[in-house]
This record gives structure tokens, sequence and C-alpha cells, in this order.
């Protein structure tokens, strides 16, 4: 286990001892499956997604007042701005796997503070936070850790027990079930189900919180399970348009640049398909919004110190994993940062 077993029971107890906690989460399968084992286990609440932005901060100071918790949960979202700590008048637990950060004014728990590199996936903790009391939901566990590329044996082989169809034995790695099983295919629905309007999200997460098998949904067995999985194709056809775009793209050197202008973000998503069919690659995102470029990057080696690097002089920022991470980049600064990375790309192999 990531953390020690009596950090999982102290913040079980701070979910036990809170009426109606209001949850922040990453809006993608390891932040929403995050928020699903713990709502699914208090009942109570409600969540929202942190949507375009790796960051909670005051643009989310209405949501606290109109929503009145005792008690917020951050779920797998990087940063926290202290700004947003200081208003708040309810305790702030904060679990995640970035960084680790120091912020004042909440309680965090990462289990980068316990155990140096491991950085085991923000569902992974919630699911032994909750796991005793909810065994049935190994599933939903799934959903976050296959979504975040783990793959831890113990939990991997219960679960292949449990739904054998859905990891067959020959998978055994992390991109073989994302990109090559049933489970994979779910994380993706998943995935597709956070995008458009958030009231249509909302109803899927209302949907989600009741289904108790992923057949449900992969199978289509109930009208719940039946719009998750109609509300993702639609999105689906949209992410493949743009991956066979991603995928003619030719770069000459290490780094493969795919940027596109569209209503969706799935830079998240691309990128890591794009680094399963090319795994050489350094692989840059971009989604173009608003003037800036919001950017997902993916490489088999670092690429957050080479990010880092090429930020300098530019208005913009960026942070996550070593080997996975996101950042936003003004538009006028675009072309200057894209060089900057090069060159720091080009630096790193001398
Ligand atoms: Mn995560």
């Amino acid at each position: 286990m990531a953390m020690p077993d009596h950090i999982y029971d102290e913040i079980r107890k701070e979910l036990d001892g809170c009426k109606n906690p209001l949850f922040f989460f990453d809006d993608d399968p390891d932040g929403t499956a995050a928020f699903m084992l713990l709502y699914r286990y208090k009942q109570e609440g409600r969540g929202i997604p942190i949507k375009s932005a790796p960051m909670l901060d005051l643009k989310f100071l209405r949501m606290v007042e109109e929503a009145q918790p005792d008690k917020i949960f951050v779920l797998d979202v990087p940063m926290i701005d202290q700004g947003f700590l200081d208003k708040m008048r309810v305790p702030v637990i904060w679990i995640d796997h970035h960084g680790p950060f120091k912020r004042d004014r909440v309680k965090y728990y990462n289990p980068l503070n316990y155990k140096e590199k491991d950085n085991t996936c923000t569902t992974g903790n919630c699911y032994h936070i909750v796991k005793l009391a909810r065994p049935q939901d190994l599933w939903i566990a799934m959903i976050g850790i296959v979504g975040d590329w783990q793959f831890p044996k113990e939990l991997m082989e219960e679960f292949r027990k449990q739904y054998p169809d859905l990891l067959p034995k020959k998978i055994k790695t992390p991109d073989a079930a994302l990109f090559g099983s049933e489970i994979g295919k779910l994380v993706k629905i998943i995935s597709f189900m956070l995008k458009g309007s958030m009231a249509d999200v909302n109803k899927c997460l209302q949907y989600l919180s009741t289904i108790k098998s992923p057949h449900e949904i992969l199978r289509q067995e109930t009208p719940e399970g039946r719009y998750i999985y109609n509300k993702a194709q639609s999105v689906w056809q949209d992410y493949d348009r743009l991956l066979e775009h991603a995928k003619s793209k030719k770069s000459r050197d290490k780094v493969l640049v795919f940027t596109y202008d569209g209503s969706n973000s799935f830079t998240k998503e691309l990128s890591n398909e794009m680094l399963y069919l090319f795994p050489k690659k350094i692989i840059v995102v971009g989604r173009k919004k608003g003037g800036e470029y919001k950017l997902s990057f993916r490489s088999s080696t670092p690429v957050r110190p080479i990010l880092q690097k090429a930020l300098a002089g530019i208005d913009g920022y960026g942070g996550g994993h070593e080997n996975a991470c996101g950042g936003c980049v003004k538009e006028k600064d675009w072309e200057r940062f894209l060089e900057q990375f090069r060159e720091e790309v080009k630096k790193g192999k001398r």
C-alpha cells in the first residue's frame, strides 16, 4: 500500500465526520473514479469536476458558497491556490499524487510524502480508504487505476478474477490494458462521458453513482448504463477524427506536436494514445482556446524538467508528473515556447 494504514483510517474518519462534503476532482478517469469511490461510500454531498485547468483557485469560490459544505475534499487536482485555501472556513482535505506541494490550511495526503517515487494514483489511494466497506467497487477503482497507466499486481489479479472478460490473462501491462481490453474501453467511455455541458456531465455522474456493474455500461444493460454509453459514443467520433489527424503528423525530430481548435478538451486522451503509438517521441498536444494553448505532454523519459525550463520568460505555466504533465501557454508566446522546448530537448540529448 502506498500510504500507511492509519493514514487511510484517518481519511475515512474525515469522511465519516461530515454531513455535506463538497468534492472537487480532476475531470479525468483517475479524479472521477476517486470521487465516485468516496461518494458511493458516503452517499452525501456533491462533486464538481475541475475542467480546463489543473488548478483550484478563487474562480471556484462561488461554488463553495452555493454548496455550503461542512468539509471539502480535493481529489487528484495538482495545484491549489493558497488564496483559495485562505478563504475557506471549513476543513479542506487534499488527496493527490502530483508534486508534492506545500500549502497552508489544508490536510494534504500524498503517497510521495511517504515513499519516494510512489505515485500511486488518487483512485488507488481512495480505494484503500473505502475497500472494507465497498469491495464491490473494485471495478470503479480500475477505471482510475488503468486510466492513470498503473498496474498494481494484487488488485489487477483480484479484478481479473471478478471480470475475466474485461481483463484477459494475456494483458500484463498498463498500456495493453488501456488500449487493448474492455476495461480500457470503459476508461475511454468515462473520459468521454465527462465532455460537454456541465448539466449533462452531472447527469452522467449521478447515473454512474448508482450503477452496480461495468456490464451495465459496456453491454448497455440498464437505462443509466445505456445513457452513459451513448453519450460517450457521440464524443468518441470527434475524438477518432482528431486522432487520425494527429497520427498523420510527421516530425523530423524527437518532438511530435499536434494542435487543434475545438470545443472538447482531448489533450490528455490524445497525448496518451499518441505516446502509445509513437513511444520514442515526446508528445505535445495542444488545444487552442481563448487566446491560449492548453497543453498535455507525454514521454517515456522525464518531460517535466524540459517543460519547466522551456517556460522561462514565457507567459504560461505547467506541471504534473515527470513523464506526463500539463500546461498552458499564451498564443502570443506559443512559437517561442516551442522553439525553447525543442532546444531543451536537444540539450538533454547532448
Ligand atoms: Mn491522477
